[in-house]
């Protein structure tokens, strides 16, 4: 079916080939991915955008032993299709399958784990520099969107580079998209430097200085200096990397595979860091992706001719981009923030009602805690929604910015919990943990939508700090009776005897289903709703715990500092009699995978709970907590 794909079996393999068969390889590549995407979901469009990027990589450098680091790695797939892992992508991102992004673990070829943003030129530099103090000569590659360049860590990197001044290449892959359309002051200079006129009037001179490098030899270097100097003087004013001690090339067509296997060659031999700027458009052909590339940025499987159709469940994120709209329109206190993920948090509707009081700050999170305290400092109302595995960027900021003043920002963390397909780098499974050690947090978990509104009301209603997690997926309302919301204080949804299911957040649902099982055994067990990770009221809490011999807490947060142990720790003192059994995660990395496939591996599935539960009964097989 593929002329040139099937043969690839190793980076070698693209060594051999000419430009006009790299170019045929190009679309047979882009064809593969929108195939596969297609059944398995995944990260499509960054994929198409960096197809010849990464062939002219393959072709010009050697890994394993010259470094790959990808940023962010969702755009890694085209790499992995060439280290021979083609035949893995019938089950990308599915449980026991290839991983969505690289993984040491998976290829020698891939130098370095990521999922989150803006790490790659710091840990290129480390490999650098590592090589170095080995006296060793292999290229260090960092891989990073203008996206991820909006990361301080990124900044953090490219001051220490320009200061150590180690050979290393990065390459800043400009599709001018993160998974929006970027924003901010260097987004700015990028546009500039990618639509400066006297670049395009003179581009084809340049491409043609290029051209004439020839492929070995002390030449190289000379000649590439040349190229630099004649883009510098092109580009100037405004050299913002040169400045900072980093050797600039480009802007670059990025799809134009012969000038970069070109320009790859040549800066191989330069001493110091440079960085290659090269412009690329994020879902190149697939017109769908093109055409709106944010919605193809990560997708579920879809239809190839009709492309990704919108779907009628209403999610969570969907509930608290439009419960905080509506607050926001009565009461001009209220300010939204988003790091880069307008969409993904469901912001879009509140963005485009009330683009003032709505900030987009980049892939920045721990700057987006410490920009919503300050905005609170100044009497406003921020609220920030955030994938919850991404908030732990900005944990430092949490405790020294916001709880410490007492500052009243709200934290919505968006995809608690496991997520699913891409898998341990993704999944907010910590953030019960990390947020129930600080002080001055009020810590809710919502059991459904309807609960996540009256939370995010509730959280005016408290002059302080306040974190919400709620996670991915559907956010429909749970057919139980309920009372009003009170702080620190559990709510009992169903009455039993002896035992008591106490869920938190999904583990509410968890609990309810698991009671029905339980009832089918003849047990009756009170299912309750935790409601609050912080503070506890312990007085009420212990007059309703009191009633039971054996509590079980549910959660989708790792056990060790969860809710779960929390209480087991306040409880135990003031009832020493009950016992308590915390249902959790384990306290190690969950791997990817279907999220239903997960909760029954790590036992949090209806069924397994309610074995779990019967099982420690007196007069059972076990009879023991395990
Ligand atoms: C710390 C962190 N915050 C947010 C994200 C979510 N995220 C994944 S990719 C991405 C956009 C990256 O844009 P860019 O680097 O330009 O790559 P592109 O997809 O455009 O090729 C974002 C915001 C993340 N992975 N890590």
């Amino acid at each position: 079916m593929y002329k040139h794909l099937n043969s690839i079996q190793s980076p070698s393999d693209i060594k051999k080939m000419n430009p006009e068969e790299l170019k045929e390889l190009s679309g047979e590549i882009r064809k593969f991915l929108i195939e596969k995407v297609s059944k398995t979901g995944g990260h499509l469009a960054s994929n198409l955008g960096i197809v010849e990027i990464t062939l002219a990589l393959h072709y010009c450098f050697n890994t394993p032993e010259d470094k790959f680091v990808w940023d962010v790695g969702h755009q890694s797939y085209v790499h992995k299709m060439i280290t021979g892992r083609r035949d893995g992508f019938d089950c990308l991102r599915q449980y026991d399958g290839l991983a969505g992004f690289p993984k040491r673990c998976e290829s020698e070829h891939d130098a370095f784990d990521v999922g989150h943003s803006s790490t790659s030129i710091s840990a290129a530099l480390g490999m650098a520099v590592a090589r170095d103090l080995e006296k060793k000569n292999n290229s260090v590659v960092a891989i990073i969107g203008d996206g991820a360049l909006t990361g301080g860590m990124a900044f953090e990197a490219l001051n220490h580079l320009g200061h150590v001044k180690s050979d290393m290449i990065v390459i800043l892959n400009d599709n001018a998209m993160s998974i929006s359309k970027n924003v901010g002051s260097l987004s700015n200079y990028l546009y500039k430097l990618r639509t400066h006129k006297v670049y395009n009037t003179f581009k084809g001179e340049v491409q043609g200085i290029i051209r004439s490098i020839p492929k070995i030899g002390g030449k190289v270097y000379k000649t590439a200096l040349r190229v630099r100097d004649g883009m510098k003087y092109f580009m100037l004013p405004g050299i913002f990397f040169e400045e900072m001690g980093i050797k600039y090339f480009g802007p670059v067509d990025g799809h134009d595979i012969e000038e970069l296997t070109k320009l790859f060659e040549s800066v191989k031999g330069i001493k110091g860091p440079v960085l290659i700027h090269a412009i690329t458009k994020k879902g190149k052909g697939y017109a769908h992706a093109e055409n709106h590339p944010d919605k193809y940025h990560g997708v579920g499987s879809f239809d190839i001719e009709k492309g990704v159709q919108p779907s009628a469940a209403r999610t969570y994120s969907d509930v608290a981009g439009e419960k905080l709209l509506q607050m926001a329109r009565q009461d001009k206190r209220i300010v939204a923030i988003t790091a880069a993920m307008p969409d993904g948090t469901g912001m879009r509707k509140f963005r485009d009602e009330l683009p003032r009081r709505f900030f987009d700050v980049g892939i920045a999170e721990g700057h987006a805690v410490t920009f919503c305290a300050g905005l609170a400092a100044g009497g406003h109302r921020p609220f920030f929604p955030v994938y919850s595995t991404f908030l732990q960027r900005g944990f430092d900021q949490i405790i020294h910015d916001v709880a410490m003043q007492k500052l009243p920002v709200t934290f919505m963390l968006d995809r608690a919990g496991i997520v699913g397909n891409d898998g341990e780098t993704h999944h907010g499974v910590y953030d019960l943990s990390y947020l129930g050690l600080v002080p001055n947090i009020v810590t809710m978990a919502p059991m459904d939508g309807l609960e996540l509104e009256q939370m995010l009301e509730f959280s005016m209603t408290v002059n302080m700090p306040v974190a919400i997690r709620y996670p991915r997926g559907n956010a429909s309302a749970a057919a139980v009776s309920r009372s009003e919301l009170r702080l620190g204080r559990w709510d009992v949804i169903k009455h039993g005897e002896e035992i008591a299911i106490v869920g938190i957040g999904k583990g509410v649902e968890i609990a309810l289903e698991a009671s029905e099982l339980l009832k089918n055994k003849g047990m009756k067990p009170a299912v309750i709703n935790a409601r609050f990770l912080s503070p506890m009221d312990m007085e009420y809490i212990s007059s309703i715990a009191v009633k039971f011999k054996h509590i079980f807490t549910i959660e989708d947060n790792v056990l060790s500092g969860g809710f779960g142990s929390k209480l087991k720790c306040m409880l135990s003192d003031l009832i020493p009699e009950l016992r308590i059994t915390n249902i959790a995660l384990p306290d190690k990395f969950i791997e990817h995978g279907n999220t239903e496939i997960l909760l029954h591996k790590y036992g949090l599935d209806a069924q397994s709970v309610s074995d779990r539960i019967s099982g420690c009964m007196p007069g059972s097989q076990t009879g023991k907590d395990m």
